[in-house]
């Protein structure tokens, strides 16, 4: 089977004069066989011209074949859900989770607090070293993004953006590549309030509440240990390989 990589991403010139500058609205990206590449496309550029945060001035949609050989096929994390009343009861949940596997220490909380709010203006995700509490993307206020990511058969092409169909597969890429100890999510979208944890040893724990209604702070935080990989290989693994992920038994539902 042949595969292409298709990418958008659609943007809004914003200000005047030195001021003036390209505002991100709208960005996605799939994998998909030959036959589809053409729908999915359509749907893409769909997404962008109807798009809440704007219209599009600008508009990229870049595709790529795929090799078969170069791709890496993943088992979905498993998926659990955790109801909570507050999304102040849902972080405390979260930064439960996560502390134990940062290590022995105190502090851990509070400290991740204050990574997380660094995240907020952030595009990609902040890539944290535990070993040695460095930041390790090259740039920082880009962040890392993990890409060249779809569901595995995913012959979908809707317009409209699925939280938990595009995070599994983020969240699962991103658990299985080298020296990743667990990831922090928050929506960056005003209306969704579910965030999630994972890692390969908690699954994806889905938190129905993470932030206050209305709220477009979110982000993310890559957990990593550099004394089990170099954050190189890490980083090449997250935007180079090519990842197909296998969701036929995930469900949002799930207790
Ligand atoms: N790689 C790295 N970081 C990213 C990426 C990426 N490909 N895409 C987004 N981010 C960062 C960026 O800083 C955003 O501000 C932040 O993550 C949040 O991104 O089970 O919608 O796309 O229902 O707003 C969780 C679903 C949805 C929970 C998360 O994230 C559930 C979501 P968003
Ligand atoms: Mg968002």
């Amino acid at each position: 089977m042949e595969y292409y990589s298709l990418k958008m991403r659609a943007s809004q010139q914003v200000g005047e004069g030195k001021q003036k500058h390209e505002q991100h609205i709208s960005g996605a990206e799939r994998i998909v066989g030959r036959d589809s590449v053409e729908a999915v496309c359509t749907a893409m550029v769909r997404r962008a011209m109807n798009h809440s945060k704007g219209d599009p001035d600008f508009i990229n949609v870049k595709i790529e074949k795929v090799h078969e050989n170069d791709i890496r096929i993943l088992k979905a994390l498993p998926v659990t859900r955790f109801d909570v009343d507050t999304w102040q009861e849902g972080l405390d949940k979260a930064f439960g989770l996560i502390t134990p596997l940062m290590g022995s220490g105190c502090g851990l909380r509070e400290k991740l607090q204050e990574l997380l709010r660094v995240t907020f203006p952030m595009r990609g995700a902040m890539l944290y070293d535990i070993s040695t509490g460095e930041r390790l993307e090259p740039d920082h206020e880009r962040g890392v993004r993990a890409t060249y990511m779809d569901a595995l058969h995913s012959s979908e092409v809707d317009g409209c953006k699925n939280h938990f169909n595009e995070a599994i597969v983020l969240a699962t890429k991103v658990a299985n590549a080298p020296g990743m100890v667990a990831e922090f999510c928050v929506s960056d979208d005003p209306n969704y309030v579910t965030g999630y944890v994972a890692s390969k040893e908690l699954g994806y724990v889905r938190i129905m509440k993470m932030k206050e209604m209305g709220d477009e702070n979110g982000g993310r935080i890559f957990l990593f240990d550099s004394r089990k990989a170099s954050a190189e290989e890490c980083i090449e693994y997250l935007q180079k390989k090519k990842v197909l992920v296998d969701v036929s038994a995930s469900h949002p539902g799930t207790k």
